[in-house]
């Protein structure tokens, strides 16, 4: 129906925890590698930092990058706290249809599947039909996009959406501009935020 509200919800930050994910996982394959805690985690992506912060360690990003790329990284994610409760919330809500808008790592091979046994396990099978898998978010049509990234461009310069920024470490120091926040999937803001969406 043209008047439903239309949800974007992203992946890695919003529902899954990457970001402790990785923590984890380099801690345990490279503990001799120096490291940042999370909550000095600056910018979206972690090699980039790592690379900057470890510059005298010559692959320190190849090390970072062989964390997500190793089979079962996505699928092993943890939820963000209260996101997949919300989320099926969400769903259940008169006026709203939600969907799941991510995108893949470039080495895609196990990333791919394993964000559809992601979703399939946490959220259930009903929502496999939910997802977007696009590198180009703009590309994809909805009334709002709520997302971690701070930057999301493409090929269309004025997307469908309205991008509310979903607080993580990496972007709390981050220039958010006009935009809304929303900081966690359990203090209850988010209904509020979705009413204040149906409402315009
Ligand atoms: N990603 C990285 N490095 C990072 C953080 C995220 O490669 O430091 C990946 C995510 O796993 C995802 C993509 O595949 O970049 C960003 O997706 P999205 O959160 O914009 O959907």
């Amino acid at each position: 129906c043209e008047k439903k509200l239309r949800v974007l919800l992203d992946m890695d930050q919003v529902l899954a925890d990457f970001e402790l994910g990785f923590f984890q996982e380099y801690r345990k394959k490279f503990p001799d590698y120096p490291y940042i805690e999370m909550q000095d985690r600056v910018g979206f992506f972690v090699k980039d930092q790592y690379e900057k912060m470890f510059s005298y360690i010559p692959n320190i990003g190849n090390a970072v990058a062989k964390i997500y790329k190793t089979k079962k990284f996505f699928l092993n994610l943890p939820e963000i706290e209260g996101a997949v409760d919300a989320a099926k919330m969400l769903a259940k809500m008169e006026g709203v249809d939600v969907f799941i808008c991510t995108s893949p790592i470039e080495k895609y091979k196990y990333c791919l599947a394993e964000k559809y046994e992601w979703v399939d396990k946490h959220l259930g099978p009903e929502w496999v039909g939910r997802i977007i898998l696009t590198k180009d978010k703009t590309m994809a049509n909805g009334h709002l996009l709520i997302d971690d990234k701070v930057d999301i461009t493409g090929a269309i310069e004025r997307p469908s959406w309205e991008h509310v920024v979903f607080s993580a470490n990496h972007n709390m120091k981050t220039d958010i501009g006009k935009r809304r926040r929303l900081d966690n999937w359990t203090n209850g803001d988010w209904k509020e935020l979705i009413e204040d969406f149906k409402m315009r």
